[in-house]
């Protein structure tokens, strides 16, 4: 049974690999499962002469490039169990489920900044992507101290289009409301971002670890109460607040890039929640890059330049994001929560002003928040980033991640207070830089 979903060119045949009994693929058994597919075969050529690479380094599913005599695709199929944790740390296969929804509707609200699904098979999991060339992870290409000229603009108009479009300031209520009802659904998933990026990061618990040298530093976060106070409220927000569809995992590891484009990848953990998340996942990390520069660039006069740029991203995501959010607050704003019928259809489209405003600060305060909490969590947590990790040196490392720790706190801890960019960035640049 074929059926056409949002994007014109995306077929999802529901037996398409024709077994309904889940079996996790093999570098050689790719072939043969999916060389009968016609679809796949019409795209890369005959699979008699499929070369299969199995390129997954993320935490939950495998990734298989396969390149045939006319094309690449990427073959993504979820595991039953965290990759990152093995079998003992169960997970169910629906995840794939979730993800072609979110692929398909963050594609649709911010177009050209998705790879296209080609297909989706629910009982194997398993989704058939766009391969995306030349572009690397954007961690990778920042660990590197790579300059990417418009990646601050792609990444900001983004967000000002994925956020806005999928909430009640745009879409009609009745398609959001049902969506919130679909993505509820992602629970096991949201339970992961509810459990490891707010409570275990600020507990004592079997899954966190972190880098000798910061023993110290863990108990401290763990005894400060007005952090724990800051990740409670906001872990409320996250888990009630229904404001619009999220990526959900926006780290600097779901974004691919080359020198003219940049691309989003990776929306298994898409839920409805505070468009500050999205935004603080991504500036968070950034910020992580910068504390990681001084020991990938071997001195804190070596890294200036990039670290810099760094802040110059961070800057200019937040100055694009809120640029574009206006203008689709003044041209999009059709949704119940647009207010349309209070101010313009009464003659006071100043009033609509005072509220856009109101609201770019309260998302700014929901990022700077939840930005601080992604750094204590990569650090303290369960899921690292290859930033600090790729620092081979024990010292370095914890004195670089202390660092990041300070300033995430303060990030988080006094939210309410910082009210621009500059200040957030000022604030990191005021830590220093290890060495
Ligand atoms: C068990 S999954 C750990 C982390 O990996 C994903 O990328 C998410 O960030 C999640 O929190
Ligand atoms: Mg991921």
């Amino acid at each position: 049974m074929l059926q056409t979903a949002g994007s014109s060119n995306v077929l999802i045949e529901h037996t398409a690999l024709g077994n309904t009994v889940y079996e996790p693929l093999r570098v050689d058994t790719v072939s043969l499962r999916l060389g009968g597919v016609a679809q796949i075969a019409d795209r890369i050529g005959d699979p008699g002469g499929w070369q299969v690479m199995e390129v997954g380094d993320g935490n939950l599913n495998l990734v298989f490039i396969v390149t045939g005599e006319r094309g690449r695709i990427v073959v993504k199929q979820a595991l039953p169990y965290v990759r990152a944790a093995g079998e003992s740390w169960p997970l169910s296969l629906n995840r794939a489920y979730f993800e072609q929804h979110a692929l398909t509707r963050l594609g649709q609200r911010a177009p050209d900044r998705l790879p296209q699904l080609y297909l989706f098979d629910p009982a194997q999991a398993l989704q058939v992507i766009e391969h995306l060339y030349p572009h690397v992870i954007l961690r990778k290409q920042l660990i590197a101290g790579k300059f990417l000229p418009g990646l601050a603009l792609q990444l900001g108009t983004y967000l000002a289009r994925s956020l806005f479009r999928g909430s009640d300031l745009c879409m009609p209520t009745a398609q959001l409301k049902a969506d919130v009802a679909l993505f509820l659904g992602n629970s096991e998933l949201t339970g992961i971002t509810e459990d490891l990026f707010f409570t275990d990061p600020f507990c004592e618990c079997s899954r966190n670890r972190h880098t000798p040298g910061l023993d110290a530093d863990a108990a401290v976060v763990r005894r400060d109460r007005e952090l724990k106070i800051a990740a409670l409220e906001l872990k409320c927000r996250f888990s009630t607040v229904r404001q619009t569809l999220l990526h959900g995992d926006l780290h600097t590891g779901s974004v691919m890039v080359c020198d003219a484009d940049t691309k989003i990848i990776d929306a298994e953990f898409a839920s409805y929640g505070p468009m500050g998340f999205d935004l603080g996942s991504l500036l968070g990390n950034l910020w992580l890059a910068y504390f990681a520069q001084v020991a990938h660039r071997g001195s804190v006069e070596d890294c200036a330049a990039y670290c810099s740029w760094i802040l110059q991203v961070v800057a200019e995501i937040w100055g694009v994001f809120a640029a574009e959010f206006s203008q689709l607050w003044r041209t999009e704003r059709n949704g119940i929560l647009g207010g349309k019928d209070l101010f313009e259809l009464q003659d006071d489209p100043g009033g609509a002003e005072i509220v856009l405003q109101s609201t770019l600060q309260a998302i700014w305060k929901d990022t700077l928040g939840y930005a601080g909490l992604e750094m204590h969590r990569r650090i303290l947590g369960f899921a690292h980033v290859a930033d600090f990790e790729s620092i081979a040196d024990d010292a370095m490392r914890a004195a670089c991640a202390r660092k990041a720790l300070a300033a995430g706190r303060q990030l988080t801890v006094y939210r309410r207070s910082l009210k621009t960019v500059a200040q957030a960035n000022a604030l990191v640049a005021g830590q220093g830089l290890a060495c």
